[in-house]
């Protein structure tokens, strides 16, 4: 570790501030210019302990930074890991405010729903697919805190991987005799196509993100636990949205999913 207790607290209240206040700011980076993998993740988990004082409960997690096209924007090799709590929740056909965000972007995913705890290492698709109740089509909801949406890899850590809201909707479906890898992905916003792409695009398997979230996990000791939702990476790149854009992801197999922005 870089930082001191002190400068991760005050980090961390520096970015739920933000987030709170629907704010950006300039990334943590150019203040510490020397902040590392293990301080950006020490900051993310002090916004995670100022959450739980405030009373709101974690319901999932999220891998982020799985997709090719943005590994390769990113320059990085390995996907980053964030937690989403009750707050972040959407029910699907419903309407998101833009006065609670600050410039959201929005990307399709596939939504896995846990029976059992995941625990590595060496968590693979098989582990993850045989503890998996069932996926579900979700459009995940990112606004970055960092001014114009712009960060590097640490920042975007600390700042909880851009994590703000995420809609479920669909339907509940089993993995058995379903190949994720080749589910095609459709996104559409005010009933044009923006994106396409398949489950592929996601480290080759969305299972493989689940799996590598839960060798990361197992690294701290911890597990994904049995009934997590866990939001597996943007298939696509995200676009972004505003006041008025309505929101439609259809995944083969697994059904749609809508919001609109207003
Ligand atoms: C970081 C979060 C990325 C994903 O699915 O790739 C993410 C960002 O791009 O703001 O959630
Ligand atoms: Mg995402």
């Amino acid at each position: 570790m870089k930082l001191t207790a002190a400068q991760i607290a005050e980090l961390a209240e520096y970015l739920e501030s933000a987030q709170l206040e629907r704010r950006e700011v300039v990334k943590i980076t150019d203040r510490y210019p020397d902040i590392g993998m293990e301080d950006a993740y020490a900051i993310q988990n002090q916004i995670k302990q100022r959450k739980l004082a405030r009373g709101e409960q974690i319901v999932g997690l999220k891998v982020g930074l799985t997709s090719y096209a943005k590994m390769k924007q990113m320059g990085v090799e390995t996907p980053i890991f964030g937690f989403m709590t009750d707050t972040c929740v959407i029910q699907d056909a419903s309407e998101i405010p833009m006065a609670t965000l600050i410039h959201p972007k929005v990307e399709p995913e596939i939504a896995f729903f846990t029976k059992a705890a995941i625990r590595g290492p060496g968590c693979n698709i098989a582990t993850v697919l045989a503890a998996t109740d069932f996926v579900m089509p979700a459009i995940e909801v990112i606004d970055s805190r960092y001014r114009d949406f712009k960060f590097d890899l640490v920042s975007v850590v600390a700042d909880n991987t851009s994590a703000t809201r995420f809609i479920v909707g669909g339907k509940a479906t089993p993995v058995t005799n379903l190949d994720l890898a080749a589910l095609g992905v459709v996104l559409e916003k005010n009933g044009r196509i923006e994106m396409v792409g398949a489950g592929a695009a996601v480290v080759g398997h969305p299972a493989t993100a689940v799996a590598m979230l839960a060798n990361h996990l197992a690294a701290c000791g911890e597990e994904i636990p049995a009934g997590s939702i866990i939001l597996s990476g943007g298939i696509t790149e995200a676009i972004p949205v505003q006041a008025g854009d309505s929101i439609s992801l259809q995944i083969q197999h697994l059904g749609g999913v809508t919001t609109r922005f207003v």
